[in-house]
This record gives C-alpha cells, structure tokens and sequence, in this order.
C-alpha cells in the first residue's frame, strides 16, 4: 500500500474511530483514506487550533485516545496554544501532522517543526520511512498515553507516497496500574496522620481515577476527617454529611473557615497547584501528606510533610487496615454544629443579588442555570472573570466535568465542548464562556456544532468587555474603557449559523431561556446570551477583594 494509506491503516489498527482535522496537501490522503476506507468519523474543523481542541476535549469525555490531523507549516504552527494546553492539561492526544519533503526546502510552508512541537510541552514522534509507519504510530500511541500529553507524528510528504509492505502492529491496551505504596513512605505518612487532631482528607482528578470515592469515606469516617475535592473531582463527595465541597479559591465560606482551623491534610491525587491551595496560603498550619501515583506531582507546587508514590484506591485501604490494627479512634474534627452547617448552607442565599432590569448578577444566573438546565449534563467552562461564578454549576461525576483552562487562556473552550460533545451525545453538553472568549477562539465553529447535530448548550456571560482586565483597571482608578467591546449581536449571529437562541436580560428571561433548553429541538445546539454590567461586576468582585 502507499505510505498515507499505510498512515490510516496504523491508526484504525490502534483502534481509532475519530479524527478531528483540517485537510491540506500534508495530511489530504490520510484524512480521505480514513473516512473512505475504513468508515472512520472523520469531523472538519475551521481552524487547526480547534482540530486540536476537539480532540482534547474527546479524549476527557471518553478517557480513550484523541486523535487530531493537521497539514504542515502553517496547519502546524495554528495549533501551537492547543498543544501548550493539552501538555498542561495532561491529555494524551495524536496529532498527525504531515511535514515539508525535505528536498523542498524553499516550499512557502517548510519551517522546523520538531523545534516548534518541542516548544509547547508536547511530544514529536517522527515518522521515520515508510517502512517504520506502523511501528511509529505505535510508538506515538504509547508515549501518548504513558507520557499524558500530545504527541505530533511527523510525517514527511515524500514518504506518504512511498510503496510499503505493510506489517500491523499488535494494538495496544494500557496495563490497570494498582500501585501499592512503599512501607517506609506509608510508616511516615501515618505518623502525621494518626497524630492530626483536625485531619481533612483532599481528593483529585486521580483518586477519581482510581475509584477511591468508598474508600476514601470509610478513611474519613476512621480519621473523623471531613471531606474536600479539588476542581476536576468536583462534586466527588456529594452527598456525604461532612462533604466540604472544592479546596482553593472557590470554597465556599463554611469550608474555608473549616480548612482554615484543619491541622492536617491528605491529598489524594490532587495536584496542588496554586488555585487548589489559595496560593498556598490554605496550607499554612497544617502538616500535608501527599498520596499519587506519579513521583514528579509529589513535591511539585508545595514542599509536603510526607509524599507516598501509590494508587489512591490501594494507599487509602492500606490506610485504614493500620487505623483499625492500632484502634485508632475518629478525631473529634466532625462536629454535629459543622454537619448542620453544611446541611443548611444555600450558596444561593451567600449574596446579595444586584440583577436591574437590562443585565444579570452573574452569581444569580449561575445559581438559576444550576437548577434549571438538565441535570444528567457534562460542564465546559472557557476562562475569563465570568469563571469563578460558572466553576460552581454541578456536575453528576467529576468526570463530567472537563477543563481548557491549564495554560490560562481564553477561547480554548468552545472546541474542547464540541469533542465532548461528540463524544457524549447521551446528554446535553452545557458550555459557559465570556464574550470574549467566544469571540477569540470558537465563534466560527458554531457552524460546526450545527453541522454535527450536538446537543449543546452555549451560555455566554456577556458583559461586552474583556472583564479580567476591567476589573484590573477599575482597581487601579482607571477608564477601563480600554477593556470594552462592540461585539456584534451575539444571538443574531448564533441564529445565523443554525442556533436556537435566547437572550437574557432580566431575572424572568432565565425562566424563559430554560423553557428554551426544556423545549430544544432534538439536533440543534441552542446559545443563551446573558447580560451582564460590567461596573456591577468590578464592584462586586472589588469587594470581595
Ligand atoms: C489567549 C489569551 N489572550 C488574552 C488573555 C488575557 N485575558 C484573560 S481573561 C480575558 C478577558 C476575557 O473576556 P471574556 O471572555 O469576555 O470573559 P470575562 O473576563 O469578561 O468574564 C483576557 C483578554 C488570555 N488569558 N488568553
């Protein structure tokens, strides 16, 4: 066979289905040949960067391998912010990339593509000839999954068109990792932990990984220790009596004074970063004991008291079995006044409400989007101010819950949402983003979510401004006239495209918007745009400080 069908039969060997791309002389035949020959679900982006995005955004929603198919030059460099965001993000992702016939060094698109992949974080798995295709699509498969990050197989042009004797390689299956802990590491984890007087027990994407939620119960139960999650295992101990809710920046005010009195916490596969510790702040006071599979996390963001390399799942267990040979007794952490606090606290009575007829306080909206969208749902949030109200909607499983914020930029969402998307079509995906967000980075594949059919739901927070940096300027004294927009008519330009539409200015119009959502036409996406006063908002968030 020829080198790009070659390309396409390594692919559909490793099990792949479907490969978000945009085509080009680079990657035309390999796109063709997957949909042609072998039914792959072959889905067109307008822009490479979302080619990239809706793999990502695939690969969290189904936990299986992304696979994105860019052209060289040019189709590569657009993907450059998606790349640096799916290393950050940890996503395990192929881009197949075709690459400049190195003879052609004076082509318009050549540049140096393994130094522009190395760039972003992401891995560069060369194809080597066309002999080696199957064995480097293998390779690529692996590292992508041990390495969780993108990995662009660079194939070069001439090789595409190479005659090869294809040999398959066997697909691969990643190996159930139980990993049990060290003693000596377990033995020093305990002595904090059978001595903390106030222990609170933090969880992460990876204890959600490894099932450890039961587990997890029955430690806090031994330990008398409440219980925190951070963003990405939001929601993971709802229901629980002594369930704290997120650990960071968005705890809500019962939680925080509680963290804040904790003496010890451990961490359950949560990375520590930054917004999970308040800037490390909300570990001042406390001995951390920190509990992941991968060495490297340990110690990565904050200095802990004592780290164990281990399956959440199998280091909680063990945890318990030494509590109860030393009959340990609970802590006295867990009092009836913090369990009635927590029954009783309503988030959405935690503020006053400034809606006026003409825009929305962004709190209440997200509050009323909460309870009125479908409940069976999966949650994309894109960056900007309007996030630290969106984080809060609730999911039914953290891993309904998928991020596009890990290098900080706006604009990623909207891509990442349409792959979830594709990947869950069993419920509704709601997606939150600013104004801006959409206006930069995801506006042109609204068309996309209609050709598609998605059951998707957009909801802008439009406060006509790019609100993070007005905020900044109002703090400082400033016109933050720098920071406004004259956005075109968001809703008319949705409807064009083929949305049902609603727009919010008052507290009724969420009613009416929700009715929208209820009644929404099976196979087409709907966009509510909201609006927001950006001077309420600075002032609101001032307040807060
Ligand atoms: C790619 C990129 N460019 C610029 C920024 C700086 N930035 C951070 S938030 C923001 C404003 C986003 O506006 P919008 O999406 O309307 O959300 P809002 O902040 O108004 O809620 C900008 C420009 C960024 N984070 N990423």
């Amino acid at each position: 066979m020829l080198g790009h069908d070659a390309v396409a039969q390594a692919l559909v060997d490793h099990g792949v289905d479907t490969v978000f791309a945009v085509l080009g002389d680079g990657n035309l035949f390999i796109g063709e040949n997957l949909a042609r020959e072998h039914g792959v679900n072959l889905i067109s982006a307008t822009h490479e960067a979302n080619a990239v995005l809706m793999a990502q955004g695939w690969a969290k929603a189904t936990g299986r391998l992304g696979v994105a198919t860019v052209t060289h030059g040019p189709g590569l460099t657009n993907t450059i912010t998606a790349l640096v965001e799916g290393a950050k993000n940890e996503t395990p992702i192929l881009v197949v990339a075709g690459d400049t016939p190195i003879e052609q060094e004076q082509h318009l698109q050549n540049l140096d593509q393994h130094a522009l992949v190395t760039a972003t974080g992401a891995g560069f798995q060369p194809v080597r000839n066309a002999e080696t295709i199957a064995e480097d699509v293998s390779t690529a498969v692996r590292r992508a999954h041990f390495e969780h990050r993108p990995i662009v197989v660079n194939i070069p042009l001439n090789i595409e068109w190479d005659d090869v004797e294809y040999q398959p390689h066997p697909p691969f299956t990643p190996p159930p990792v139980r990993l049990a802990p060290d003693p000596d590491q377990l033995d020093a984890a305990m002595g904090i932990v059978a001595s903390a007087v106030r222990p609170v027990i933090l969880a992460g994407r990876g204890a959600v990984k490894s099932g450890a939620r039961e587990t997890l119960v029955r430690l806090g139960d031994a330990l008398g220790a409440p219980l925190s999650a951070s963003l990405l295992a939001t929601g993971f101990f709802r229901g629980e009596p002594f369930d704290l809710g997120l650990h960071g920046t968005l705890s809500h005010p019962i939680a925080a004074e509680t963290l804040a009195a904790a003496d010890c916490l451990i961490v359950f596969g949560a990375g520590l970063n930054y917004f999970t510790t308040g800037n490390h702040m909300m570990l001042t006071g406390k001995r951390v004991v920190h509990v992941d599979l991968d060495p490297t996390h340990i110690d990565r963001f904050v200095t802990v008291d004592a780290g164990v390399v281990g399956d959440a799942n199998v280091v909680a267990e063990a945890m318990i079995e030494m509590l109860s040979a030393a009959e340990h007794k609970p802590s006295g952490f867990r009092t009836s006044d913090l369990e009635q606090k927590l029954r009783e606290f309503d988030p959405a009575t935690a503020f006053d409400d400034k809606s006026y007829e003409g825009a929305v306080d962004p709190r209440t909206l997200t509050r009323r989007l909460d309870d009125g969208l479908p409940q069976k749902r999966q949650v994309v949030i894109d960056g900007g101010r309007f996030m630290f109200d969106a984080l809060t909607l609730s999911v039914p499983e953290p891993k309904d819950f998928v991020t596009s914020h890990a290098f900080g930029s706006i604009g990623l969402g909207t891509s990442t949402a349409i792959g979830a998307a594709v990947a869950r079509p069993d419920r509704p995906t709601v997606f939150c983003v600013g104004d801006g967000g959409l206006m930069m980075g995801g506006l042109t594949e609204l068309s996309t979510a209609v050709h598609l059919g998605l059951d998707l739901i957009v909801v802008v927070y439009n406060d006509r401004c790019y609100g993070a940096e007005h905020i900044q300027l109002v703090a400082k004294g400033l016109d933050p006239a720098a920071s406004l927009h004259d956005w075109p008519d968001l809703c008319a330009v949705a409807h064009s495209m083929g949305f049902d539409t609603a727009t919010i200015t008052s507290l009724e119009d969420i009613d009416t918007a929700m009715d929208v959502v209820r009644n929404r036409t099976p196979g087409v996406p709907v966009l509510i745009e909201a609006s927001i006063d950006p001077d309420v908002v600075s002032t609101i968030y001032q307040q807060l400080g």
